[in-house]
């Protein structure tokens, strides 16, 4: 039996580690043809020879440099003259308290959390708009809907995501293009120089948040699933 995603081919940013790598994984086993891209080209061959199921192509490259994601976009269609799911995951987070913050960590945060997505999606657009059809999957985060002290720059980021997600929903819909926004709490990657393991036992796993995009990116076609706000269910009593 053919898996869920039999024939679609996927763009996953930040596919080298963590929520993305995940995804990536998820979607291959679902029968996708798996385009990873993210900076580290090693990391990505590495996670590339790990999926099972769909054909896979690691692409390194910025996706806060437009030549970057062209490039990548471009490598996707010569191969398989097609893009049906871009999930636009990279994202970095820096936290301290505003009058802390560095202009360079704010900078950074826009950069690869706004401008990527914005610089992915715009690639990615007219194809969708070609084809009749594509779906756009934003990770945010529970931040994204909220505040916290010392994440005014990282939830500026995630708020922006989501205003780009809820305008994009709109001018999705002539074209039959799906637009979607994961917002999940806290989850055990490298995020925010962390490293598995070293988050509370009961923060979200990576393939929590990909079984959730898998089941958005294989809704019945008359259906979007515009967006999912994820949380580990309660931290363990004492
Ligand atoms: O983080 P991590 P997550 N161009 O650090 C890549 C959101 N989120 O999986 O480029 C291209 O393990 C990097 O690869 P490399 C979060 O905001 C997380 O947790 O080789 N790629 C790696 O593959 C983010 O949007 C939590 O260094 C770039 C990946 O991004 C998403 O989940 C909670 C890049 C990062 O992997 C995935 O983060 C939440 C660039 N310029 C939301 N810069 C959480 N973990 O707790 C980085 O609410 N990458």
């Amino acid at each position: 039996m053919g898996g869920r995603l039999e024939g679609r081919v996927a763009l996953v940013t930040g596919a080298s580690r963590g929520i993305g790598r995940a995804i990536a994984e998820a979607f291959g086993r679902e029968g996708a043809r798996v385009a990873l891209f993210a900076r580290s080209k090693q990391d990505l061959e590495k996670v590339a020879a790990t999926i099972s199921g769909g054909e896979t192509l690691a692409l390194s490259g910025d996706v806060t440099r437009a030549r970057d994601v062209a490039g990548a976009v471009e490598r996707v269609l010569t191969q398989w003259g097609r893009i049906d799911i871009l999930v636009n995951n990279a994202g970095v987070g820096h936290f301290a308290p505003l009058s802390d913050l560095t202009e360079e960590q704010w900078d950074h945060m826009m950069a690869v959390n706004l401008k990527g997505p914005f610089l992915c999606t715009k690639a990615v657009w007219p194809i969708f708009v070609r084809q009749k059809g594509g779906h756009v999957v934003n990770i945010s985060s529970v931040a994204g809907t909220t505040t916290m002290e010392g994440g005014a720059g990282y939830s500026a980021t995630k708020w922006g995501l989501r205003a780009v997600t809820d305008t994009l929903i709109k001018e999705a819909k002539p074209h039959k293009i799906k637009v979607s926004i994961i917002g999940p709490g806290s989850v055990d990657t490298y995020f925010n120089d962390k490293e598995p393991g070293q988050r509370p036992s009961y923060a979200l796993q990576p393939a929590d948040v990909a079984q959730v995009a898998l089941d958005i990116v294989s809704a019945p076609p008359g259906v979007i699933i515009n967006e999912v706000i994820m949380r580990p269910l309660v931290p363990p009593t004492r």
